[in-house]
């Protein structure tokens, strides 16, 4: 029980059970967010139960757990997504919380139901605040009638391409037609008149049916050049619900994130409280508990609009916690646990600067097209106002049965300029060899002047990544992979059998331009 609550607290009286165990966590996950939850809970004294597929026996967070169980093949339906062989896992290691990370079973309500049947306690949201937000047009139903804007459109599907026409007219083009049981871009068309509307609610059906089991389609008027700016939210069962601040989320590509910043550079003092403000109430409104976003479409004019929730931990949360100064992992524990928040009440406030960038094992001068195997060295940013949150080391191989992220690099500085001159820094000491990553995308980012000004939105991507990546990287570059490549081939031989790091093999090849050339560099 906390020692002090604020005054103006509605109830001193924790609502829902109170204090539960949560002595051993099994984390439903894997990677990166696996061993970010581990640390919390050791460092809360809580053991860790890890899960891993046949693909993850060489995992960090199998090693970095108290406890690991094998789940299954790799493939995600056999093993991370597999309710029944994550329940049976729980039982058999005695853990009495299952924390779900992000992706995977995070933010499915049955899985929420199926943990606490089974007198678990599921370290996030109720089921109904989970389902309450999952069907978009029930969150629109349920914003709206808070009092929070939401983007102008229906808060029921249409019936048919020819109400969809209708309502369009009514709206005014272009509109933006999306699937009820959507979210991130799936079964997404914008429609620019009336001409394309049937075809485009036809496509849009069937890309919905076949994601998700659900082919129904509203309609919202179509936002231009709209930022993605996000709140952090916390929910106790005392009755605190504070806010984080934002998240800057508007350099993505095909809706998947590459960079995050805290704060975003286009938000003020203002604009935060007023989001602050109306992302407690959407969370309040549908009575949430943990850790969420709100996620928001802010317009050039400064107005934004609700679109939705995320009900589970995010992975860009760490620039939030660098700014603020707050475990977010350490508050889902807590308030899993029928403890209260330890964020205070009134609003805090961010101190200096974090930004991002999600390193992934994938092509930027290919498409960004997803890479396979073998870490062959990994060399770790370190130093003041860095943060490395990974969940792969030298030696892991990468394969496509799940996400490429191979971690994310955060740096923090008093200002935007100081975070940014950081992780330039930071992301030159980053070595990662074996096969391509986004980190030379990221590098050039940050030389981007339309970056380096904050004056950016969603379509950042998509109007300057190809001027971004139109050079290779420099002949420098590649001999510094060579030769890393070499030193990481040396020191795995150096024991068994002695090598001349700088002189040819029986082929006539150097190290350097052999690693060069079997990482395709050359
Ligand atoms: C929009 C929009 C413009 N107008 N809705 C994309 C993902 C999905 N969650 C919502 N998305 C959008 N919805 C209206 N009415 C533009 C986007 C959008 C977007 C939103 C957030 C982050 C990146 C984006 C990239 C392209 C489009």
């Amino acid at each position: 029980m906390p020692s002090i609550l604020p005054s103006f607290h509605p109830s001193v009286v924790p609502c829902g059970a109170g204090s539960r165990a949560v002595k051993r966590v099994l984390i439903a996950n894997r990677g990166e967010i696996a061993c970010r939850i581990i640390r919390a809970c050791h460092e809360e004294g809580i053991e860790a139960v890890a899960v891993y597929s046949e693909a993850d026996r060489q995992s960090p967070h199998v090693r970095a757990a108290d406890t690991a169980v094998e789940i299954g093949p790799p493939p995600a339906k056999d093993s991370y997504l597999n309710v029944d062989r994550l329940l049976g896992a729980a039982r058999h290691s005695g853990a009495d919380a299952v924390h779900p990370g992000y992706g995977f079973l995070a933010e499915r309500a049955h899985f929420a139901e199926a943990v606490e049947q089974a007198g678990l306690t599921f370290i996030g949201p109720p089921a109904a605040a989970i389902r309450a937000m999952g069907e978009k047009t029930e969150a629109r139903r349920r914003m709206a009638a808070a009092g929070i804007p939401v983007v102008p459109g229906t808060n029921d599907p249409v019936r048919d391409a020819a109400e969809a026409s209708q309502v369009a007219r009514e709206i005014g083009f272009p509109v933006m037609l999306k699937a009820v049981a959507g979210g991130g871009g799936k079964g997404m068309r914008r429609v620019e008149d009336s001409s394309g509307i049937a075809s485009a609610f036809k496509a849009a059906s069937s890309e919905a049916q076949s994601a998700f089991g659900d082919g129904a389609i509203y309609l919202e008027k179509f936002l231009e050049c709209p930022r993605h700016v996000e709140i952090q939210v916390l929910a106790d069962r005392f009755g605190h619900c504070v806010h984080l601040g934002e998240r800057e989320c508007s350099v993505q590509r095909r809706h998947q994130k590459l960079i995050e910043e805290c704060p975003s550079p286009a938000v003020d003092i203002d604009l935060r409280i007023a989001m602050g403000k109306a992302a407690v109430q959407a969370a309040t409104s549908v009575g949430y508990l943990g850790a969420g976003t709100v996620e928001f479409l802010l317009t050039p004019g400064g107005r934004f609009y609700f679109l939705e929730m995320n009900t589970r931990l995010q992975v860009e949360h760490p620039v939030t916690e660098m700014v603020y100064g707050v475990d977010i992992v350490r508050e889902q524990l807590r308030i899993a646990a029928g403890e209260s928040t330890t964020v205070p009440g009134r609003p805090m406030r961010p101190r200096g600067h974090a930004i991002e960038c999600r390193i992934t094992s994938e092509d930027p001068f290919n498409g960004f097209l997803p890479a396979t195997g073998r870490i062959e060295f990994l060399r770790i940013p370190t130093g003041p106002g860095v943060r490395w949150d990974g969940g792969i080391e030298t030696g892991n191989t990468i394969g496509l049965f799940y996400d490429p992220l191979i971690g994310k690099l955060i740096a923090w500085g008093e200002t935007r300029d100081r975070a940014i001159r950081r992780m330039r820094r930071a992301l030159d000491e980053l070595v990662i060899v074996g096969l391509p990553t986004s980190q030379p995308f990221h590098r050039r980012v940050l030389d981007d002047p339309v970056f380096l000004s904050g004056d950016y939105d969603t379509d950042y991507v998509q109007r300057h990544g190809e001027k971004l990546l139109s050079t290779r990287p420099a002949r420098e570059t590649l001999e510094l992979a060579a030769i890393a490549a070499a030193m990481a081939e040396h020191e795995a031989r150096a024991a068994a059998v002695p090598i001349a790091a700088n002189g040819p093999d029986a082929a006539g090849e150097s190290p350097w331009l052999r690693a060069a050339r079997l990482q395709g560099l050359r």
